[in-house]
């Protein structure tokens, strides 16, 4: 009995000590902070104490900056309700918002074309600029879109046009003027699948391959935030490096391009034989991440070693229509490959940012 209470004094104090050191403290120093008061009087005596309450495997082989870290991370205890911080300066602060709604008075331009886009050149928006340019060039002039640009960091998303066609304020956002009143598509999976329906192009039609298709449409749904929002947020974006977050989501982007690379190693394309829109949706945040471009995590996450996925985003890569889908609403990078609004194919040649701008793109 004496022996447990003394246990569970040992326990408490040293926990206090620890948890209350400075984070330059080294193991060492926590060491000589045990007190004297517990008749721990040699090294040995201190370590073992330390062993018994559990939290020596936890500090040792700690280094100080990251013993620093820990102290930080567990200094933020979550009040009984939450309040929004402005500036909790994180890359996204300023747009990002606890609440849905327009904020400003604007409408959306609209062009001649059946189908009107709103997006930006990130990889969800590229899923769409892609699927229209692969569907062009398979002949259906139907696919003729006005591509405008959408600044989401600039907060455009918010504009009361934007918000009427998708509620959820984030590109890619579709809107087709040819059906009886115009139809408002948004969500990147419903809008591959609504243009795969609408020119039954690029989704199998037979049952066993289009189940296969719309099983990676709907994964790379529910995956890509792991990828984005999770990976690419804290490996990336956020303020500060949080070890827990970067591994926790380094783990599940491996897992997912393993899944893919085992899928890849069976099948030329994920639905099988047939290049189809699960392809057009896993390619620009998957392909973009084995081909090394996407958060500079191509060595931290060992990109290359998925070499059936790598294969696969090659092949992929060098779709002629891919190559235009990229470029379009695309804001930044080399001039030449900007094409910020996108109304006619020959946009490709004469209106990209280094032919509209070519003193800026010199200079
Ligand atoms: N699940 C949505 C995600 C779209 C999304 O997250 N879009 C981002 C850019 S990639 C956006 O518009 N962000 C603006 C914001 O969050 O305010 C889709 O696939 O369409």
């Amino acid at each position: 009995m004496f022996n447990e209470i003394h246990l569970v004094t040992q326990y408490l104090a040293i926990n206090h000590l620890l948890t209350r050191s400075l984070g330059s403290e080294t193991y060492a120093n926590a060491l000589n902070c045990v007190p004297q008061s517990l008749g721990l009087k040699s090294g040995r005596e201190k370590k073992q104490a330390l062993k018994r309450a559990n939290v020596a495997e936890w500090f040792i082989g700690q280094t100080p900056a990251q013993n620093q870290e820990e102290q930080n991370m567990s200094e933020y205890q979550p009040p009984k309700v939450w309040k929004w911080n402005q500036d909790n300066g994180g890359r996204f602060a300023n747009i990002n918002r606890p609440t849905a709604g327009a904020i400003k008075d604007k409408d959306l331009p609209r062009g001649k074309h059946p189908l009107q886009l709103y997006s930006l050149a990130t990889p969800n928006g590229v899923k769409v600029t892609v699927m229209l340019e692969e569907l062009l060039a398979m002949g259906f002039n139907g696919a003729e879109y006005d591509a405008y640009l959408v600044r989401i960091n600039e907060g455009d998303q918010f504009d009361s046009g934007f918000v009427e066609i998708n509620p959820n304020s984030k590109i890619p956002v579709l809107l087709d003027q040819s059906t009886d009143k115009p139809t408002r598509v948004f969500e990147s999976g419903a809008i591959l699948l609504y243009l795969a329906e609408k020119f039954s192009a690029l989704l199998p039609t037979d049952p066993h391959k289009r189940a296969e298709a719309l099983n990676w449409l709907f994964w790379q749904m529910g995956s890509g935030p792991f990828l984005g929002g999770g990976f690419g947020h804290f490996y990336a974006y956020a303020p500060e490096k949080i070890e827990y977050a970067i591994d926790r989501f380094a783990m599940e982007v491996k897992r997912q391009l393993d899944v893919l690379d085992q899928h890849l190693a069976e099948n030329e394309y994920m639905a099988g034989d047939e290049y189809s829109i699960a392809d057009i949706a896993i390619w620009p945040w998957y392909g973009a991440m084995v081909r090394g471009i996407l958060y500079e995590a191509g060595e931290f996450l060992d990109v290359k070693s998925y070499s059936h996925v790598v294969r696969w985003a090659e092949q992929i890569n060098k779709r002629p229509a891919v190559k235009r889908g990229i470029m379009v609403n695309r804001a930044w990078g080399a001039p030449s490959q900007q094409l910020h609004e996108r109304h006619d194919a020959s946009d490709f040649e004469n209106t990209t940012q280094d032919k509209l701008n070519p003193e800026k793109s010199e200079g």
